[in-house]
């Protein structure tokens, strides 16, 4: 057998460093408080470690807006500290991915200065400049935090687009000589040694060069799994990611199967594996975010199986995941965070983290954090919840209606601090926090589940090593069970004459299960959320109750 990459088996955790740990007390996590909580990590047992940007920049997009690729943000630390985090991750056998933004950058970058000074300067065509039709926009496209995504330039006259932030100006990849930028900045940091990248909203660098207005929608089928995407991704890797060995994981806006599986079957040397978000919509009726609604189980159970079976069908690769800084507290919004908290988190848990890729966990999913249910809108930070906030206003929403939708979709719900322990703010810093954290760190917290015995903690310790144990985990192929059972998610992995059997009750009520399997005697429990599960093919199902049988 061709020897499989290591990544296969791999868990990562994610780092929102802002959120992490601040050690100098100025209310903002640096990169001396990962350093300090590494052994915890390592006592989690992950295997790499990946941080959200950390790159020098205004912070209008928390990072996502870098003014210089080259250098380290001063509020996170200096690049000294980042050597001594690379270092320290590598000692304690783990690895370290960094996120590489290169869609667009902030527009207090000196290619967009220089770009913007006048219409002939040589980084002009760094970014998408467009002329005015008709005295207005070039199209109607949108930009995904709200309102046009092109903006006036009254100095040169000229409109550049901004699929995000108005601060956020999209590079322009049609040019050379930015590709060829790109390049040298990915060997820069490879050269430092890390060991890969998580490449943000990869798949919208190549836009449709026409520009057309997009009539019947906001424009992304112009720019998403754009015309010279594959090709881009096909350099990048052969020049950069590649002889480096590197670990690349796409981000993928709004993104289709077959894509994926393009990007991500080797032999097309693109890219190692691709995060999609249709699962995560489930909440979104007719596609809309900003409003409150409860989730679609029978859709959330389609989607996840449809990518389990394609990917696996198309030779391509999963990253696993519920949760990372752009998304509410899973166990808020697919579990229940009062009562059944430490049951449907570890349910919600095994579901993920037994299926078919390689799982990531978002920090403080692990100890079960949930959303803090701001109710001032003062309390949030998050451009993309401000910019909601004043347009859900225009259209004649009360506060109170607002604030009951931000408590339920707000990036802010991941993005509180870390809870350490039950010291004030949550052991997270000795200062003022950026961002208020959530009350009920007196309960959940760091420092009380690594007391426990039964933790969510405990529980993710074990999920990763029955991972590293068992190989059917990473390679067994996927079906779904059940399919049209409405309160039940179960799923068989099949490999080399072994089976996993993967049954989730994902309410707060009883389920009696039948499940359409021939039991074997000899199957056993590899793992559970309650004392006693049962052993057969037809049982009753506690709340939120979750069983993984492992039979050969
Ligand atoms: O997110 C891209 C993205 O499309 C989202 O998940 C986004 O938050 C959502 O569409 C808003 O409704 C990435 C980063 O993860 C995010 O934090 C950045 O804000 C964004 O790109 C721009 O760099």
């Amino acid at each position: 057998m061709q020897q499989e990459p290591w990544w296969k088996k791999a868990v990562v955790y994610q780092i929102y460093p802002k959120s992490f740990r601040d050690t100098t007390g100025n209310g903002i996590g640096d990169i001396r408080g990962i350093i300090e909580k590494l052994d915890y990590l390592n006592t989690l047992g992950v295997d790499v470690l990946w941080l959200t940007p950390i790159y020098k920049s205004p912070q209008k997009d928390n990072g996502y807006d870098i003014s210089d690729y080259f250098a380290i943000e001063p509020e996170y630390g200096t690049m000294e500290d980042f050597e001594e985090l690379l270092a320290e991750t590598h000692k304690r056998g783990m690895k370290l991915i960094m996120d590489l933004v290169i869609n667009h950058t902030s527009t207090e970058h000196a290619w967009f200065k220089q770009a913007a000074s006048s219409k002939d300067n040589p980084f002009r065509d760094f970014y998408i400049w467009k002329n005015s039709i008709d005295g207005k926009e070039p199209n109607n496209w949108l930009s995904k935090f709200g309102g046009s995504a092109w903006e006036y330039d009254e100095n040169t006259e000229q409109y550049y687009l901004h699929l995000f932030d108005v601060t956020q100006a999209d590079l322009n990849w049609e040019n050379e000589k930015l590709r060829r930028e790109v390049i040298n900045m990915i060997h820069y940091w490879a050269d430092k040694g890390i060991d890969g990248f998580r490449l943000d909203v990869i798949n919208l660098i190549s836009k449709n060069q026409d520009f057309p207005n997009d009539p019947s929608g906001d424009g992304r089928k112009f720019y998403t799994d754009g015309p010279r995407i594959h090709e881009y991704l096909h350099v990048l890797n052969k020049e950069a990611f590649s002889p480096y060995n590197m670990m690349t994981v796409g981000e993928m806006s709004s993104t289709t199967l077959e894509n994926c599986v393009l990007y991500t079957k080797p032999e097309r040397q693109e890219l190692d594996m691709t995060f999609q978000f249709h699962h995560l919509k489930v909440d979104y009726p007719n596609g809309e975010k900003w409003t409150k609604a409860p989730f679609d189980f029978l859709s959330l159970k389609k989607i996840l199986s449809d990518w389990q079976v394609g990917m696996h069908e198309g030779g391509g690769w999963n990253a696993l995941f519920w949760c990372n800084h752009d998304q509410p507290r899973v166990v808020s919004r697919f579990g229940n965070d009062q009562e059944y908290r430490v049951e449907s988190a570890k349910m919600l848990a095994t579901t993920i983290h037994m299926m078919k890729g390689t799982p990531y966990i978002y920090q403080g999913e692990e100890i079960g954090m949930t959303n803090p249910n701001f109710q001032d809108i003062h309390d949030y930070r998050d451009v993309e919840s401000l910019n909601a906030y004043k347009i859900l206003k225009g259209k004649g929403k009360s506060d109170d209606e607002i604030i009951a939708i931000l408590n339920q979709k707000s990036r802010d719900n991941s993005r509180t601090p870390m809870h350490w322990s039950s010291e004030a703010n949550a052991g997270f810093t000795k200062g003022t926090p950026w961002i208020k954290p959530a009350s009920n760190y007196r309960e959940i917290n760091v420092e009380k589940e690594l007391q426990e015995t039964n933790s969510i903690f405990n529980h993710y310790q074990n999920l990763i090593a029955l991972r590293k144990e068992y190989d059917i985990i990473t390679f067994g192929d996927y079906q779904l069970l059940l399919d049209d059972d409405s309160q039940i998610f179960a799923y068989t992995r099949n490999w080399n004459g072994e089976q996993l059997i993967v049954v989730n009750n994902f309410y707060g009520k009883e389920a009696t299960v039948e499940l359409p399997i021939d039991w074997k005697d000899n199957t056993k429990i590899l793992l559970s959320n309650y004392p006693d599960s049962p052993n057969a093919s037809r049982f009753t199902l506690r709340p939120y109750e979750s069983i993984v049988y492992y039979v050969k």
